[in-house]
């Protein structure tokens, strides 16, 4: 039996395309069927798997997939046993936090006490933990930004790019956490046949990134 590349991406969503053009732009073409939940390359040895990107992280620490197009914030908040290999320079946003707009925010001391409304417990408690901070966090799963209009937090945690979402809201980003962006994960102890396959993958991603600076 032919081994294959089993890569994990998302299903629909922000980084469904990006991933599909960049697999195309390293010469794999995927017959992206809508509803598939599974599909081959037609001229590479790889297996695709189109998943909820929470889930990515998961499926990778398990070796279900081998590798994994996924956000850096999906990895850390997930925090499995999958090894960054690769950042790929889409889906560029940065995880922040916002205040309602008439707060004066000038330090992580600000959130004292309060309450934080996001989707990002654990890389917000560490964020805290580190600044030495006590505050209460709300998970919620979306619609972050509404959470202090409705009095449900004192201010936000959550991902930003072009800061639009956080104006329409009456929101100002405070503080910058994390800088994310779409990266490649791998599995901790993939076969020789996947490494091999994982570095031709990767030289290629490499060229593609290189022709594009
Ligand atoms: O269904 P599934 O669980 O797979 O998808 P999802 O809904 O959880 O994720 P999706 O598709 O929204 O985002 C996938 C990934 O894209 C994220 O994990 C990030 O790594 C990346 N990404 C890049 C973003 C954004 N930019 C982004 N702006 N993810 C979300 N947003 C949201 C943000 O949460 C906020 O609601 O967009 C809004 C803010 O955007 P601006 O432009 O108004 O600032
Ligand atoms: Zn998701």
């Amino acid at each position: 039996m032919e081994q294959k590349l089993k890569v994990a991406i998302q299903k629909s969503g922000r980084l469904h395309d990006d991933s599909i053009k960049l697999l195309k732009e390293c010469g794999i073409d995927i017959s992206n069927g809508v509803n598939k939940l599974k599909s081959e390359a037609s001229n590479f040895p790889m297996e695709v798997y189109f998943l909820r990107d929470d889930d990515i992280p998961q499926y990778v620490e398990d070796g279900v997939a081998h590798i994994g197009f996924v956000g850096e914030n999906v990895v850390y908040e997930k925090n499995k046993k999958a090894e960054v290999v690769e950042h790929l320079g889409f889906g560029k946003c940065r995880l922040s936090l916002a205040t309602r707009r008439h707060e004066k925010y000038e330090d992580a001391r600000f959130l004292q006490g309060k309450k934080i409304a996001t989707s990002y417990p654990v890389i917000l408690q560490q964020f805290l933990d580190k600044q030495g901070i006590q505050a209460e966090i709300h998970e919620i799963s979306g619609s972050v930004e509404i959470a202090p209009g409705i009095g449900l937090a004192d201010a936000i945690c959550d991902l930003v790019s072009s800061g639009s979402t956080l104006f329409m809201n009456g929101l100002v980003e405070a503080e910058t956490i994390l800088q994310s962006q779409a990266v490649l994960i791998k599995n901790k102890v993939l076969g020789s046949d996947q490494q091999v396959l994982l570095d031709k993958l990767l030289f290629r991603i490499k060229a593609v990134k290189k022709a594009k600076n």
